[in-house]
């Protein structure tokens, strides 16, 4: 009668969605004298309507199976669902307390998106970013009392004399804008160049605001204390200078940095148990790190890296040099990591407690298994995915939400595929 054009490639036994069906209505009917009967021409018919609800069953299940994909773990298969698309490269997300996402957009936008994808307009009052290269508007973080005070942090990349540097402003959210928006943090100075801004947000358990910042392509400067280049810095969230800050009263130093030696940090989490900061510092030709950055330690950028130059010279000293840390785990060769995230939901028990790593080069979700501060086991997630991932974070319902960065980006969730 007619063979369905589902899908013609040959398949296992009793894979029927991936078998040629072919109606066939003497076996049907059973075949033989029944053909020409009334009671069997009404058989027919049934069995045709039944096959043919089947078959759009199936028809519906291909045409919903681009916005899921599904890919093997350790712990078995996982899930990538399609929670939003149409963002252009999403670069920083908060989860806001009724369920929507705050999300910005590399080029200077910022909406909220709802559970089923929905993009708000952009919102009024964000800051003219540096949308150039790597530059643009960049993470975005809610104070820990927001539910009280609607304040709302942004890092960007800020325009002005010099070039650009990373800023941080705040500003109070709104249903269409921000309002009361001012900038609490400046990078010092502006260089030109469309490189290597950090920059992630990150509220520390004492309120404090850790700022991750790159440093813009000037790698000697990441070693001077005189300069925001290649800092990790602190701040209280107006902005002002913690006193209990590492180098708060030294001449010539800027008082906001917490640590220095960094290249461009562009993930950073709290530990769940220790609450320490951790984060992860994207290298060269290798020499991506995971570090634990103490306050006024040296990271060592670029006098010792486990990196080379993209031109494949040798970069510094080596690997190792008194007085400058180690990282806690690197990459060699790279991954070009974006985004870091501890999981601490119940939706993957086995997961509990290990760390997250987006990757742009390889389009894959690294996953870290620590005993104390040791990295102990790497799996690497999502392979075949090949999306550039941006960022990675848990939502409040225990499930791990990746960004792809492009110029239609999207928002994807992972979650157990029962088996
Ligand atoms: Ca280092």
């Amino acid at each position: 009668m007619t063979t369905s054009t589902l899908d013609h490639r040959p398949g296992p036994p009793g894979t029927c969605a991936h078998r040629p069906m072919v109606w066939d209505t003497r076996s049907m009917v059973g075949g033989g004298t029944q053909r020409t009967t009334k009671a069997g021409r009404r058989i027919r018919w049934q069995r045709v309507q039944r096959m043919a609800i089947a078959s759009l069953g199936i028809v519906l299940l291909l045409a919903s199976s681009p916005l899921a994909q599904v890919f093997s773990s350790e712990q078995g298969p996982l899930r990538l669902t399609t929670v939003a698309r149409g963002l252009e490269h999403p670069w920083g997300l908060a989860f806001l307390p009724d369920g929507r996402l705050l999300v910005t957009e590399r080029p200077g936008r910022l909406r909220i998106v709802t559970p089923d994808g929905q993009l708000s307009a952009p919102l009024g009052g964000v800051p003219q970013v540096f949308a150039q290269g790597q530059g643009g508007l960049l993470d975005v973080a809610l104070h820990p009392q927001f539910t009280e005070n609607n304040l709302t942090y942004l890092s960007y990349a800020e325009p002005g004399a010099g070039g650009a540097g990373t800023a941080v402003a705040r500003g109070r959210l709104r249903e269409t804008h921000l309002e009361d928006v001012r900038v609490l943090f400046r990078q010092e100075p502006k260089v030109t160049g469309p490189v290597h801004f950090g920059s992630r947000l990150v509220f520390a358990p004492d309120g404090m605001l850790f700022v991750t910042l790159g440093e813009r392509g000037q790698r000697d400067r990441a070693q001077l204390l005189h300069e925001h280049l290649g800092k990790l810095v602190r701040i209280t969230p107006d902005g002002a200078v913690p006193s209990d800050n590492p180098f708060v009263g030294q001449a010539g130093v800027r008082p906001e940095i917490w640590s220095l030696g960094h290249r461009n940090i562009q993930g950073a989490a709290l530990h769940p148990q220790t609450q320490a900061l951790w984060i992860i510092d994207h290298g060269a030709q290798g020499g991506d790190e995971v570090n634990m950055p103490a306050a006024g330690k040296n990271y060592g950028w670029p006098i010792i890296t486990y990196g080379r130059d993209y031109s494949g010279a040798s970069i510094g000293e080596g690997t190792a040099k008194p007085g400058l840390e180690q990282p806690v785990h690197y990459w060699d060769p790279s991954i070009a990591p974006s985004g870091l995230s501890f999981y601490t939901g119940t939706r993957i028990p086995a997961w509990q407690g290990h760390l997250f790593v987006g990757s742009l080069k390889l389009g894959l979700l690294v996953r870290l298994r620590l005993e104390g501060p040791r990295v102990v086991h790497e799996e690497r997630l999502l392979q075949g995915f090949g999306e550039r991932i941006r960022d990675v974070r848990q939502g409040p319902d225990g499930l791990l939400y990746l960004f792809t960065d492009s110029p239609a980006g999207r928002i994807v969730r992972l979650e157990p595929l029962a088996r």
